[in-house]
């Protein structure tokens, strides 16, 4: 990143650090203090990415059977990870895309164990990945435990994997979340260190079971602050799509435009690309392209002040000062007016509004 870069969401970052604390201060409403802690956290993230090529992990979380590792196959254009009404065990599942040049077969997966022990593969079909994959993911592998897999391939056929995507399939990390919030195993520590590494959370529901009580538990402890996409899976079992979005909202408390109704099942099935569109996979691949680039420092400062504005307008209107001291206001401003687009100029132009409406 460079430093113009740098420091353009260095001052947003500490801007919004400055609402934060006031809005601590001041007893604002929880969704206010929410929506300011999302946007912490992602200027956060974009500041730590060390340059463009930096890995972008993509996590999908959710109970057994939602079809998750189902969705993630289609995702990355190869069948390799086990799908099965029988839930698997904790071993969380990564795809690394890496040149095919880098590769001395098609496919390289290597098991890690519990004690970090490593156990390399060379395979030359998906098919010989997902046997592995299914072999040493779902069971105990001697006196340690199978703690991560990870694929590496070229993923030609797939979209996300070409942005430096990381996807990671997490199977049984619900089971871990589940347990009564005062007993931190192991696993649950596990689990919530693994969601602090993910920069793009998919949370994964299902048309057909909406809103049991641990799973809405699951969203509100773990899931809200990290603003997920929020996948209803399984929509080929709905037959009123409007209706079952109304449930999900009312259920899970989740954001309308975060919400995207598919079924992994259609997606698979699919033998052209309007039965495929269909699935609703396509459209949700592109939102979740949409939020890898917001994580680079151009798009995200632009989407991050946009999402600012809004906190701060409302509040004014609300009659709460969130605002931070002029000297945190210039900074960021000016660093995006020396970008000196149109696109940054009508931002600032938003923001400078926003701003007077609290004099
Ligand atoms: N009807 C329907 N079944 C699905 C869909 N996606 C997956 N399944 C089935 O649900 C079961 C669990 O899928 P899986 O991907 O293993 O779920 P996971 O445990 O969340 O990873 C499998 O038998 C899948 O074939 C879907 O969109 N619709
Ligand atoms: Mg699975």
């Amino acid at each position: 990143m460079s430093i113009e870069d740098y420091k353009l969401i260095e001052h947003l970052h500490v801007a919004v650090r400055r609402s934060f604390d006031k809005a601590g201060l001041c007893d604002a409403p929880q969704g206010v203090r929410d929506n300011l802690e999302i946007l912490l956290r992602k200027l956060g993230q974009i500041r730590a990415f060390e340059n463009e090529s930096s890995p972008r992990r993509i996590g999908i979380f959710g109970p057994p059977n939602r079809g998750k590792s189902t969705l993630l196959n289609e995702l990355l254009g190869a069948k390799i990870l086990t799908t099965s009404p029988i839930p698997m065990t904790r071993t969380v599942i990564e795809a690394h895309s890496v040149p095919q040049a880098s590769l001395e077969a098609p496919w390289h997966v290597e098991v890690i164990d519990d004690d970090d022990f490593i156990r390399p593969f060379e395979h030359s079909s998906a098919e010989e990945v997902a046997a592995t994959v299914q072999q040493y993911g779902s069971h105990r592998n001697g006196a340690s435990e199978v703690r991560k897999i990870i694929v590496r391939s070229a993923f030609g056929e797939s979209k996300l994997m070409k942005q430096n995507g990381i996807l990671i399939d997490t199977p049984g990390a619900e089971v871990a979340f589940s347990q009564a919030d005062g007993d931190r195993s192991e696993d649950t520590r596990r689990a919530v260190e693994m969601l602090k590494e993910v920069h793009v959370v998919l949370f994964c529901v299902r048309a057909d079971q909406v809103g049991s009580e641990s799973e809405r538990a699951f969203y509100q402890h773990h899931m809200r602050l990290l603003d997920p996409i929020n996948i209803v899976n399984f929509k080929d079992t709905s037959t009123d799509e409007p209706m079952l979005l109304r449930e999900t909202v009312k259920n899970y408390g989740f954001k309308r435009d975060r919400i995207h109704l598919v079924s992994s099942r259609d997606a698979q099935k699919a033998t052209n690309k309007k039965e495929k569109e269909a699935s609703g996979v396509p459209s949700l691949e592109d939102a979740i392209l949409r939020e890898l680039a917001r994580l680079t420092p151009h798009d995200g400062f632009f989407s991050c002040m946009n999402d600012f504005g809004s906190v701060l307008k409302n509040q004014a209107q609300a009659n709460v000062d969130l605002l931070p001291e002029k000297v945190h206001l210039n900074r960021f401003i000016r660093a995006a007016e020396s970008i000196g687009s149109r696109e940054s100029e009508i931002a600032v132009e938003r923001i400078k509004h926003i701003i007077s409406s609290y004099q």
